[in-house]
């Protein structure tokens, strides 16, 4: 089953790619000939990820999902969440989200947080939507080179490494995203394929 991901981020294809199997072939959005930036203007997750993906549908006619995920941090009312991607603003680095969540996050003794993906699919003209999520603790400070994002300053519970520690197939076994592709990916099976 051919399906597109809705994404720009290089990090999540890869991590989506590994968990979907043989049985699905991903279309990415250059492959389908889309090359404008995805708006992703909403207040909520569940929002963005359905803008994303309904734009595609819509505009090239393929079957295709989008991924939104946030960073929510208990004792920050769960910012950055859906601003994560820009929290420290907009033209800003991803060293910079991390350096301002650590920062805001300095006097605080209540370390918790979850990410958290939504999947919005859209196949043969019908929304369905999934969620995955994980929780954890910020670090005090950053450890580990792999993953991407937040990865370095988030250590799931029960483990002693952050996901910038794992290995692309840990973090998959237990992440936000790779809970919500499970859901997503038994979907399709008991759905479209035989
Ligand atoms: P697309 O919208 O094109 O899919 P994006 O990178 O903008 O890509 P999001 O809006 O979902 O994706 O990401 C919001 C922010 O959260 C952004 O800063 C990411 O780096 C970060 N993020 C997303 N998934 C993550 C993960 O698995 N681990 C760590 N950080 C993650």
């Amino acid at each position: 089953m051919e399906i597109c991901f809705a994404t720009n981020n290089d990090n999540k294809i890869k991590e989506v790619k590994q968990l979907l199997g043989e049985q699905f072939q991903l279309l990415s959005l250059k492959e389908i000939g889309c090359t404008e930036e995805l708006a992703e203007d909403q207040s909520t997750l569940e929002g963005n990820a359905r803008q994303k993906a309904q734009y595609v549908f819509e505009n090239y006619h393929v079957n295709c999902f989008a991924d939104d995920t946030g960073l929510e941090v208990f004792a920050l009312n769960n910012e950055p969440g859906v601003y994560s991607a820009r929290y420290a603003g907009s033209h800003r680095s991803n060293k910079d989200n991390i350096n301002l969540l650590l920062d805001n996050l300095k006097a605080s003794p209540n370390r918790g947080a979850q990410f958290r993906t939504v999947i919005s699919a859209f196949i043969n003209n019908k929304e369905y939507t999934f969620e995955g999520k994980v929780e954890g603790v910020i670090t005090n400070e950053q450890s580990g080179n792999d993953g991407f994002g937040y990865d370095p300053i988030f250590k799931p519970n029960g483990f002693d490494k952050t996901f910038a520690e794992m290995s692309m197939a840990q973090k998959n076994m237990i992440s936000h995203r790779g809970r919500a592709v499970a859901k997503f990916v038994e979907f399709l099976k008991t759905n479209f394929l035989n």
